[in-house]
C-alpha cells in the first residue's frame, strides 16, 4: 500500500499537477495508440511540453509582473480586504483548514486522484453520461479541490466524521464538476477554433458556456439578417486605425491602465516594496513595466501555438482507443490565440471596471467583507469570456458581459468568502465559476443535506443529458469530425 502511495505521490506532484507534462504524457499516449513511429513520438512530446512551458512563461509572467500592483493597492490604502485570486484562495485553504475544520489538508491529494478517476470514468462511458471532457490542467484542479474541500465541509459538516464519506461525496461532486463544465464548452471551442479538437479545463466553465449563450441571445444576429459587428470589423479612422494591431492596442491600454494604477502606487512605495531600483527613472520603469504586458501575451500565444496541434492530432488515438468521443480540456489562455486578439485587453478592461463598481459598492454598503481585485481573476476570466462573446455577438457583448462578470466575481465572492469563513484568512478563489456556481451548490448542500448532494448531483449529471437531446444528431460528431458537424448544421439552416 504505502508502495502505491509513493508512486501516486510521485506522479501526482511530477505529471498530474504540471500541466506540460501532463499534456507530454497525454500526447505520448495518443500517439503509441496511433501507431507512430518512436521518433514521431518523441518529437510530438517535446513540441507539446517546451509549446505548454512556453505558455506557462507568458501567463505566469503576466501574474507575476501585474498581480503585485493591484494588490499593491490594498498596501497602499491600508485596506483590511481579502484577494479574490487562486493562490491568495490556496493559501487561505492552508493557513485555516485545520483551525476552522479540525482537519488537515493531507486528504486532498487523495480528494484529487478520486476525483480525476471520477472525470475519467465519466467520460470513459460517455455513450451513457454524454460527458465528453477530460481535465488535464492539474495546477487548477489543486486550487479547486483545496477551495472544494473547505466549500464542502462548511456545507456537509455530517460527512466530517469520516474520511471515505466525506472523500467519497468530494470525488463525485467534484469529478461532476469537471467533466459537465469543461463539456459545456465544447461547442463554444469548436466554434471559435473551426474544429481544433480541445476545450476549456479551467475555472470559468459555466461562465463561458452561459456567457457565449448570452451573447448569441442577446447580441447575436438581427432579426433582419444582419451580421453583429466583431470587434476586428471595427474600421478605426485615422490615427486611431493603430489600434487594430493587437500589440499596439494592448501596449497603449496596459499604458494607460497599470500607469495610472503604478503613479497612484508611487515611487515611494514602489521603491519601498523592491519593484523599482533606488534613483530609477519612474517614467521608464512604468513604460517598461507595462510594455511587458504585450510581450508575455505574445509568448503566451506562441506556446498555444506550439503545443495546440500536437495535443489534438494525438488526441485521436486516446479519442478512437481508450475514450470514444472525447477531446481534452486546457488552460483558458489557449483561447487567447483565437478569435479576436484584441478581445483580450477589452475584456480585462471591461471585467477590472465591473470589479472596482463592485468593490465601491462594497465599500459604501459597509460589507463587512472587502473585497480587492486579483490580477487571475480579473484578468484570465474576463479575457476569455471577451473572446467568446465576441465571437457570438460582437463588440457590444465582449464589453457588457466581462462587465457583469467583473461585478458578478466580487459580489460573489465576498458573500460566500464571508459566509464560509475563508474571508478572515485572506483570500478566495474569485474565479467566475467559483462566485457563482460554488455558492449556489454550496448553498443547495448546506441548507437540504444529503437531499441537497443528491440535488447538486442529480443537475450536474442532467446537464450533458440535455445538451445530447436538444441536438442528438450532432452533439458526438462536434467532436469526432467537424467537417461533417458543419455541413449538417449548414443543410439544417437551409
Ligand atoms: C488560473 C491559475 C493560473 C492562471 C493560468 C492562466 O486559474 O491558477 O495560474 O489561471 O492557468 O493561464
Amino acid at each position: 500500500m504505502e508502495i502505491l502511495m509513493n508512486i501516486w505521490s510521485y506522479f501526482a506532484t511530477n505529471i498530474l499537477q504540471q500541466p506540460a507534462f501532463m499534456i507530454g504524457l497525454i500526447v505520448i499516449l495518443g500517439y503509441i495508440l496511433l501507431g507512430k513511429p518512436w521518433y514521431d513520438v518523441l518529437a510530438g512530446a517535446i513540441k507539446a511540453i517546451v509549446g505548454y512551458l512556453i505558455l506557462t512563461v507568458g501567463s505566469s509572467g503576466l501574474v507575476s509582473n501585474f498581480r503585485p500592483v493591484l494588490v499593491g493597492l490594498k498596501d497602499r490604502f491600508n485596506m483590511d480586504a481579502m484577494v479574490i485570486d487562486p493562490y491568495f484562495g490556496q493559501n487561505a485553504v492552508t493557513a485555516g483548514v485545520e483551525e476552522v475544520f479540525g482537519k488537515g489538508f493531507g486528504n486532498a491529494m487523495i480528494l484529487l486522484l478520486i476525483a480525476f478517476i471520477v472525470n475519467i470514468l465519466l467520460v470513459r462511458f460517455s455513450k451513457y453520461t454524454k460527458m465528453r471532457a477530460l481535465f488535464t490542467t492539474g495546477h487548477v484542479q489543486v486550487q479547486q479541490a483545496a477551495t472544494a474541500y473547505w466549500l464542502i465541509m462548511f456545507a456537509c459538516p455530517f460527512l466530517i466524521k469520516s474520511d471515505v464519506k466525506l472523500i467519497i461525496v468530494m470525488a463525485i461532486v467534484l469529478g461532476l464538476y469537471w467533466a459537465v463544465g469543461a463539456n459545456l464548452t465544447i461547442k463554444p471551442c469548436q466554434e471559435l477554433s473551426d474544429g481544433a479538437g480541445f476545450c476549456l479545463a479551467h475555472q470559468q466553465m459555466f461562465g463561458v458556456a452561459l456567457n457565449t449563450w448570452l451573447a448569441e441571445k442577446l447580441f447575436g444576429k438581427k432579426k433582419n439578417g444582419k451580421e453583429v459587428k466583431k470587434i476586428d470589423d471595427i474600421e478605426l479612422p485615422g490615427f486611431m486605425s493603430i489600434f487594430n494591431e493587437n500589440m499596439v492596442c494592448t501596449s497603449i491600454l496596459m499604458l494607460i491602465f497599470f500607469g495610472a494604477i503604478l503613479c497612484i502606487l508611487g515611487r515611494d512605495y514602489l521603491t519601498e516594496q523592491g519593484f523599482m531600483a533606488e534613483g530609477q527613472s519612474m517614467v521608464f520603469y512604468v513604460i517598461q513595466t507595462c510594455l511587458y504586458f504585450s510581450v508575455y501575451l505574445a509568448i503566451l500565444q506562441l506556446g498555444v501555438r506550439t503545443f495546440v496541434t500536437e495535443l489534438t492530432a494525438s488526441f485521436q488515438g486516446i479519442a478512437d482507443k481508450l475514450l470514444p468521443g472525447s477531446v481534452p480540456g486546457v488552460d483558458c489562455a489557449v483561447a487567447f490565440g483565437f478569435g479576436s486578439a484584441n478581445a483580450v485587453p477589452l475584456g480585462f478592461l471591461a471585467g477590472f471596471v465591473g470589479q472596482i463598481l463592485a468593490i465601491a459598492a462594497l465599500i459604501a454598503l459597509k460589507s463587512p467583507v472587502l473585497v480587492i481585485c486579483g490580477f487571475v481573476p480579473v484578468f484570465f476570466d474576463n479575457a476569455t469570456i471577451a473572446i467568446f462573446a465576441n465571437e457570438k455577438g460582437g463588440v457590444k457583448a465582449a464589453l457588457i458581459l466581462p462587465f457583469i462578470s467583473g461585478l458578478c466575481q466580487v459580489f460573489g465572492s465576498a458573500l460566500i468568502a464571508g459566509w464560509v469563513g475563508m474571508a478572515a484568512y485572506g483570500g478566495y478563489l474569485g474565479m467566475w465559476d467559483w462566485a457563482v456556481v460554488w455558492p449556489v451548490m454550496t448553498g443547495v448542500m448546506k441548507f437540504l443535506s444529503y437531499a441537497g448532494v443528491a440535488i447538486v448531483a442529480i443537475v450536474l449529471i442532467a446537464i450533458p443529458q440535455i445538451q445530447y437531446r436538444l441536438d442528438k444528431e450532432g452533439y458526438f460528431m462536434m467532436t469526432e469530425d467537424y467537417e461533417a458537424y458543419k455541413e449538417l448544421k449548414e443543410k439544417k439552416a437551409a
